[in-house]
This record gives structure tokens, sequence and C-alpha cells, in this order.
């Protein structure tokens, strides 16, 4: 990673007032990237004031954050109930690439937006117009990893930073949700989490203090996706359609389980659609089919906010502009048929 450019960045960092966050209901990877970027900043900045907030947070997140508290109680990251963003001059948006992601509980003025700092830290598609299109919107931005957390374990790395046991942790909880649980992995991630399972962390033990069973509208939600499911071939591919009223994503995800090579799932809420595409691994490798990039695009054509990863995107469009089932599905099929 370009130690040079971090390192002259977090010498500018001195004595400033620093908030770190991530997109909205955040997930473990979100979390915990935060919560490790921030020890990760006291250990190398001097004089640096942080903040942690979050303006939401999973379900599953809160269970694991608190039975790490039961196992680790003199561990205790204090995440901030609410701030004043005047009082900010850094901004560390983390495992989202897009302000526009943020805007809603940053709440910042056209002023602002201008004039403070921002650093993005994220493994999703970006295309170079956003991080580093302005002189203070910076940040990393790798979409070749699995996950935010392990970017952050390269910048422990890189700057000789000691782990902790409840930073091993939640680095290795945020690695092993968004690489699907190593599914999406590569060479790195496993060295990576190699590194950070010492001799104090069972591995059985972190897979248990991860486990969910999913609620009753969750379980509903999938089982009506599989019901409603129409299914669509296109050459030797399956793609799969289908809708629910919430948890599309989960939806999207038993469609693939059950045997779909490509699933969409179209959720209608009060002002918007949203919508959660997957993807199998192996029909992105054979295709070029890059789900994230497709929606980002579409979202520019159409005034929506999409993105994603090769096998695993959504977007959220507002309702008067349509579903936009057709224009994605149209692009899939194009895909598919190359
Ligand atoms: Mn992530």
């Amino acid at each position: 990673m370009f130690r040079s450019k971090i390192q002259s960045y977090l010498n500018s960092l001195k004595g400033k007032t620093i908030l770190i966050t991530t997109h909205e209901l955040a997930d473990l990877d979100g979390v915990s990237s935060s919560i490790a970027l921030n020890f990760f900043l006291k250990k190398l900045v001097n004089d640096i004031k942080t903040i942690i907030y979050f303006s939401g947070i999973s379900k599953r997140t809160e269970l694991f954050l608190e039975r790490l508290k039961q196992k680790f109680p003199e561990f205790n990251p204090i995440f901030a109930e609410s701030f004043e963003n005047n009082s900010i001059d850094v901004f560390f948006i983390l495992d989202t690439n897009k302000l526009s992601n943020v805007d809603e509980f940053l709440k910042l003025n056209q002023i602002q937006r201008e004039q403070r700092h921002f650093f993005f830290i994220d493994h999703h598609f970006s295309d170079e117009m956003t991080i580093n299109s302005k002189e203070n919107i910076q940040g990393i931005c790798l979409d070749e990893y699995s996950s935010t957390c392990e970017i952050i374990f390269d910048l422990f790395e890189e700057f000789k930073v000691s782990f902790i046991d409840p930073i091993r942790f939640l680095l290795i909880a945020g690695i092993i949700t968004d690489s699907g649980y190593l599914k999406f992995a590569n060479n790195h991630t496993i060295q990576a989490l190699a590194k950070l399972l010492n001799d104090n962390i069972e591995y059985q033990e972190l897979r248990l203090m991860l486990k969910t069973e999913p609620d009753i509208s969750e379980k509903i939600a999938q089982i009506k996706g599989t019901q409603r499911a129409e299914m669509i071939k296109v050459k030797k591919w399956l793609i799969g359609v289908s809708q629910v009223s919430s948890f599309e994503a989960s939806a999207a995800n038993i469609l693939i389980k059950i045997g779909f090579d490509v699933a969409m799932v179209i959720s209608e809420r009060k002002d918007e659609y949203r919508i959660s595409v997957r993807a199998k691994k192996r029909v992105c490798r054979k295709t070029g089919l890059h789900l994230g990039k497709l929606l980002e695009e579409i979202s520019r054509d159409y005034n929506a906010n999409g993105g994603g990863h090769d096998g695993a995107a959504s977007i959220n469009i507002a309702k008067e502009e349509g579903t936009l089932k057709d224009v994605i599905l149209d692009k899939i099929k194009e895909n598919l048929s190359k």
C-alpha cells in the first residue's frame, strides 16, 4: 500500500478532530473496521480526537458486539450518540465510497462538503470520479479485497501496529462475514486470517459468536421470494426474478442457493424501490458480468443510487422513476448472451 502517501496523511491529522463512520445500518465489516481504525489512529497520531459514530447498527452486528463485550469486558469502544458536525475536521468514511451514502446522517451543508476533509476506505467498486477527484476527498478503494477489514489489517501490518485480541476478533468477524464465509475470499484474505488467528482465538468460538437465526419476517421474505420467483433462461444460465416487501438481499441469496445463476429481487418501500442482485462467481468469471459496475452505470443514467461487487450489488431508486426491473434485466441478459 502507498505507505508514504498514508504517512503524510497521518501527519496532517495531528491536533485534528476526526469522525469515523460507515454506511447506514452498519454491518460487521463497517463497525469492525471503524473500531480498528480508531485504535490505529490513536496509536500513530499524537493529540488526535476521534469520534466513532454509526447512524444505525444491524442486529447481527449488535449481537456480536454484545458477545464480544462478555468476552472482553475491559474492551469498551465508545460510540457517540450524536456529534456537532461543525467541530469535525476530517471524516473517515469506511466500507462505502460515496458521500451520498452518508449524506443523510452527516447532514453537511454545501460549504462543509467543500471545506471539510473526507477520507474513504472501501472495497466496493468505484469509478475514479468519486475518490481522489477533489483535493478534500481522498481515500483507499481496493475492490480486489473482500472486506474493508482486510484493508485495515494491511494498515496495521504496514505501520507495525500490534493487534490486541478484541481487535483481532473484530477484524476476523468482519472478514469472515463480508467474504461470505470465504466464498468471495482470495489468497490475501486467507493470509490475513491466518495472521489474525493467534493462540487466544478459537475459530469455532468465533463462528458461534457470529451465529444468528433469521427472525420470522426474514424467513417469510426468503420463502415468499422463492415462491414468487420467475425463471428466465439465457443460453445455459438461469436468472431468477422475484419481489418481496423487505429483506430483498436475503431473498436474493436464497435464490442463488437453490440454483439460479443470477438473482434479482425487488422490494417496494414507501418512497422507493430497493433491488438486490446476486450472481454466482462462476457466472461473473465466465461472462465478465460485474453487477456493481452495471448498477453504477444505471445509477448515473437514472438518478438512482447503486453499486457493489461483481457478484453482489444493490440499487435504490425513487418510486416515480420506476422499478428499473426491465432495464437491469436487459443489461444482465446482454452480458449473459455474450
Ligand atoms: Mn464491506
